[in-house]
């Protein structure tokens, strides 16, 4: 039994595929938390499209993960995926502090996009890393990216250790009673 059991199969009710968009800077460990919600590590493995990009579906559920960067000649080809998505995961490094404001930048760009301004898209925060000893608390990171300042979307940030897999689980128990398709 996967992290993702319970989600797909409450989403298995639904007739259409829910589709997650996992974003953030590179390195902040959204590959480690994708490979973490696979049903078996290598098994329905999609071929990577471009260098930063990669899929995975399970049954009811379509997972799309791309490195954020403000230069990125990618730019457009993650945010084709803005219109199609039901729930957006962003990762943070909570132990790079020095590119905070980055990820802060990058947050605020995809808020603003014309194809999510509007949208009531749950949107789920991971603290990753917080078994650094560097890493800020994930309290300390929703001040900093200013989540407070989030009034038309739910979201929800959850500490995470993506090699563990601590927790992915609290956090997709809480997606699971927000996406609406
Ligand atoms: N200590 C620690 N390292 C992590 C964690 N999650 C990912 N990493 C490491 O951070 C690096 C970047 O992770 P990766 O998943 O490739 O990041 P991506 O560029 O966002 O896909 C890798 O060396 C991972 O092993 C975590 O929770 N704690
Ligand atoms: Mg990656």
């Amino acid at each position: 039994m996967g992290l993702l059991d319970k989600l797909s199969g409450w989403l298995g009710l639904r007739k259409k595929e829910v589709s997650v968009l996992c974003l953030g800077l590179d390195n902040s460990g959204k590959t480690t938390i994708i490979n973490q919600l696979k049903p078996t590590p290598e098994q329905e493995r999609v071929p990577t499209i471009g260098f930063n990009v990669e899929r995975f579906k399970s049954s009811s559920l379509s997972f799309t993960a791309f490195d954020m960067s403000g230069q990125s000649r990618y730019r457009n080809l993650w945010e084709h995926y803005y219109k199609e998505s039901h729930a957006i995961i962003f990762v943070i490094d909570s132990s790079d502090k020095l590119r905070m404001v980055v990820a802060k930048e990058e947050l605020d760009t995809l808020l603003s996009h014309e194809d999510i301004h509007s949208k009531k898209i749950p949107l789920l925060f991971f603290a990753n890393k917080m078994d650094l000893q560097d890493a800020m608390s994930s309290v300390k990171v929703s001040q900093m990216l200013c989540l407070e300042s989030i009034k038309d979307k739910p979201w929800h940030i959850c500490a995470s250790n993506g090699i563990k897999g601590e927790g992915l689980q609290e956090g997709l128990d809480w997606l699971q009673g927000k996406v609406s398709v």
